[in-house]
């Protein structure tokens, strides 16, 4: 088998995703890479690698001597950070993308994922059932990297038969390894603080409604799509993917089914601006009919796992 290289596996995408890989398709097969550490499961569980995907020839090297056929790329700075360092974030986002994309074309990988986002809709889009296919001007910096990202994906596809598959992440929550610089960030840090002090100071309005997801659902999605058969990807920039919807005020008064003290307060800053860009519900049609995406969790189920599992998490480590 061709083995698959993981970028960004320390990453709150990326230490799920490796472990997934490996449990499906054998350790020996999944490489881990990051520019530092990642958490003790992707370590110990496999080989790892040091690399930062901006670096084309040790990128390359590793890509060959480890016989690698796959890659899934996700490093990437978010949305939140990127506002706080453009420049750096779109080198960032774009040259380790481009750099994997020639890579692909010159036919020393076969296959190739890179996340999209919500982030590349903007404030003139629809904001309801956002379609595949809509107006898109977004207005943060993390977006337009998406966006263009997007587009040479498409373009690489259609001009060099590179096999890029791509989906438009919504807000991720998940409890083994925590985001970093997002706008839908709150949606995690919540959990931790709802368990730790019954109480959470948010900076998103209560009423912000934004897509979001549940791990479990988009390491799911994200596997199911590299393993489809390619007649079934018919779109090679980026598919629409969505599972929950929900605002800062809902998932409170779901945390408090389980936590009746639990208080939320809010302190807006520069992300709500963000959010208030991005769509509120996302037509995925497409992805369901072209290749069978659907997601499991809704808000109550997500919310008593997390719940359970940063309780449990939080009480190891005290
Ligand atoms: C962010 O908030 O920047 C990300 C995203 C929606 O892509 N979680």
């Amino acid at each position: 088998m061709n083995k698959i290289l993981v970028i960004g596996a320390a990453g709150q995408i990326g230490s799920e995703l490796t472990v997934e890989l490996r449990n499906r398709f054998g350790n020996n097969n999944v490489i881990a890479s990051d520019i530092k550490n990642a958490c003790e499961d992707v370590m110990s569980g496999g080989k790892f690698e040091v690399l930062d995907a901006m670096d084309g020839k040790p990128l390359k090297e590793i890509v060959i001597e480890n016989e690698i056929g796959q890659i899934y790329h996700l490093a990437a700075m978010l949305s939140g950070n990127a506002e706080k360092n453009p420049l750096k974030a779109w080198d960032l986002n774009m040259t380790g993308l481009l750099n994997i994309l020639n890579l692909a074309k010159d036919g020393v990988v076969k296959k190739v994922f890179w996340p999209s986002s919500i982030a590349v809709f903007g404030p003139t889009t629809p904001k309801q059932n956002t379609p595949q296919l809509t107006i898109m001007e977004p207005s943060t910096v993390y977006g337009i990297s998406k966006l263009a990202g997007e587009r040479w994906c498409e373009y690489y596809f259609n001009k060099y038969g590179v096999d890029v598959r791509s989906l438009r992440y919504p807000g991720l929550i998940s409890y083994k390894t925590e985001a970093g610089g997002g706008t839908t960030d709150y949606a995690v840090e919540i959990f931790y603080e709802a368990v730790k002090n019954s109480k959470y100071e948010c900076f998103l309005n209560e009423d912000t409604v934004l897509p979001m997801m549940f791990m479990p659902d988009a390491i799911k999605g994200t596997i199911e799509l590299m393993e489809a058969d390619s007649r079934r990807v018919k779109i090679r920039s980026s598919y629409n993917m969505s599972a929950v919807s929900f605002s800062p005020k809902a998932l409170s008064n779901e945390i408090k089914k389980h936590i009746p003290d639990f208080s939320m307060a809010y302190k807006l800053d520069f992300r709500q601006n963000i959010a208030e860009s991005w769509p509120q519900t996302i037509d995925d049609s497409a992805a369901r009919n072209d290749w069978g995406w659907s997601h499991k969790y809704d808000l109550k189920s997500m919310t008593e796992i997390m719940l359970k599992e940063i309780k449990k998490k939080i009480h190891v480590a005290v």
